[in-house]
């Protein structure tokens, strides 16, 4: 189990208890150009707590969200409203005045730390808000050029943090909605050190000579682990860069010597289409793939031209983070491994009951992660006697490792088949021509539904009629053959969401 004190409180574990461990010195956040270390990550997140503390009148418990694209001002930001603190909700660059609304509404936002560059859209979400009535500004070109930044030079650097309890909630995760509707779920302060002393230091082995990069959001809990949980917690350092994107990602790794790489299937697969001649990945020990299913062309190609582990794993916003993961030295191909320590797995059917290993139902997930919706009816159709109902169809096999089948809107049921449209979309996958795909179920009067897939083609390939045939005929190759995809069309770019994860809703929606 996890022992921590009554009393805890994360954004002090991640920065002052650093120091107080010694590594003071130590590289914290690398980005906007410079290196910082925990001395001065430490000294900085508490004058920001003291200006939101007497400035900003944060008070305990108040709901504050923060707007940013991935850089080491957004990590002081959330660190230093927690040591204040707050309920924190971090949100991506890109979201719109009414998406931020609907998040501060569903919170009660009362205060919004914003970079400057992305203001715009954040006054226009507080003018219209009942809730939101203090929204200021930061650099997050780490200039300290803005009226947070200006108030909290102003300020010592020694900051009496809150007292917070290790079971008051410190953060609200919204999920990526792949349905369209949102939900936020609430996380202790001690699930964000749990997160971190179960699956990054018994998967991962983190060591204080870690670099991490990567490009998922902060704002999707997989990226504030990943880039800010992970490194902190163990005197490690962490990248932070708003040009983190797949395509040069591969120069990322070379110029910061990254040991850990977090990032998306998607990501890892335009890493391996942009990757050149002598690209040198040596620092590399781990590519973390989670947030989307890992289709086995991208593992094996990955392992082929890299020779550096891949780690596939699922997590969720409701749990916070990974739970179930392949390790170093457990490990077997495009599957996605055992459950991680703390949490058990369930295969289940409609009723609630274990399906036979070897069987494909529902993933029942139970940890000490979560899982709480924030005010939501959702809470009773999505957790069942503690177990959080996933919405993934999953395998387990004799040996206990766990292979995933479909989220279970992606089971099409096609003249009595039952077809995974990721497997699908993985046969799709292995053929040259094609760059991404995204496989859903369409109506068909005949077969109930029948298997439609959504292609974006390679650079230079031309989606005509012989083209269809071949891919067709590649998947009645690759997997049972009455799984080809009886439609296949042609397009530019697939719908995502702000994390990388595919709308299939989307897809399916497109007629
Ligand atoms: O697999 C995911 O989608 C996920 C979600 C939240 C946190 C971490 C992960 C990997």
């Amino acid at each position: 189990g996890f022992d921590y004190p009554e009393r805890l409180n994360v954004g002090v574990e991640l920065t002052d208890a650093m120091v107080a461990k010694g590594f003071g010195d130590h590289t914290a956040l690398i980005g906007n150009g410079r290196r910082r270390t925990y001395k001065e990550l430490s000294d900085w997140t508490n004058r920001l707590a003291r200006t939101l503390a007497e400035d900003l009148g944060v008070k305990p418990g108040n709901r504050v969200l923060i707007r940013s694209a991935n850089n080491p001002a957004m990590v002081a930001c959330w660190l230093a409203a927690t040591k204040a603190g707050a309920v924190v909700v971090n949100t991506m660059p890109m979201l719109r005045a009414g998406e931020l609304g609907a998040i501060v509404d569903k919170a009660e936002i009362t205060h919004a730390l914003c970079d400057t560059r992305l203001m715009d859209e954040m006054a226009g979400c507080a003018k219209a808000s009942k809730f939101l009535k203090t929204v200021v500004g930061f650099d997050g070109t780490s200039n300290h050029d803005a009226e947070l930044d200006r108030l909290a030079l102003e300020k010592p650097v020694h900051f009496d943090a809150v007292p917070t309890a290790q079971d008051d909630v410190a953060l609200l995760g919204f999920t990526s909605g792949t349905t369209g509707d949102p939900k936020a779920t609430m996380h202790f302060h001690r699930d964000l050190l749990i997160i971190a002393d179960g699956y990054a230091k018994e998967v991962l082995q983190v060591t204080p000579e870690d670099v991490f990069v990567g490009s998922p959001p902060l704002a999707f809990t997989f990226g504030l682990g990943g880039l800010a949980i992970f490194p902190l917690r163990f005197g490690a350092a962490a990248t932070l860069l708003e040009t983190a994107s797949p395509p040069n990602m591969i120069e990322i790794i070379e110029k910061f010597k990254a040991t850990v790489c977090f990032t998306a299937p998607t990501a890892y697969r335009a890493m391996l289409q942009a990757m050149e001649e002598g690209a040198d990945l040596s620092s590399l020990r781990a590519a973390v793939s989670a947030g989307e299913t890992l289709p086995a062309p991208v593992y094996h190609d990955w392992m082929e031209k890299t020779g550096k582990p891949m780690l596939d794993g699922i997590g969720a916003t409701e749990m916070l983070h990974i739970f179930i993961s392949n390790r170093f030295d457990d490990h077997k191909a495009a599957c996605t491994g055992k459950p991680v320590g703390g949490y058990q797995v369930r295969i289940i059917d409609e009723n609630g009951d274990d399906v036979p290993r070897g069987e494909v139902g529902k993933l029942a997930v139970r940890g000490p992660t979560g899982c709480r919706y924030l005010a939501d009816a959702r809470q009773k159709t999505y957790v069942r006697d503690g177990w959080n109902i996933t919405g993934d169809s999953f395998m387990m096999d004799a040996d206990g490792y766990l292979h995933f089948a479909a989220r279970n809107d992606d089971m099409i049921i096609s003249a009595g088949y039952n077809i995974a449209g990721p497997e699908v979309e993985a046969a799709l996958l292995s053929h040259p021509k094609v760059s991404e795909c995204g496989v859903v179920g369409a109506a068909d009067e005949a077969r109930g539904a029948i298997v439609q897939a959504h292609v974006v083609l390679t650079e230079g390939a031309v989606g005509d009629a012989a083209l269809v045939k071949d891919l067709q005929d590649h998947v009645k190759a690759t997997i049972a053959p009455y799984k080809y995809p009886r439609d296949i069309r042609f397009i530019e770019a697939l719908p995502k969401t702000a994390t990388g994860k595919i709308q299939r809703f989307a897809l399916r929606e497109d007629k």
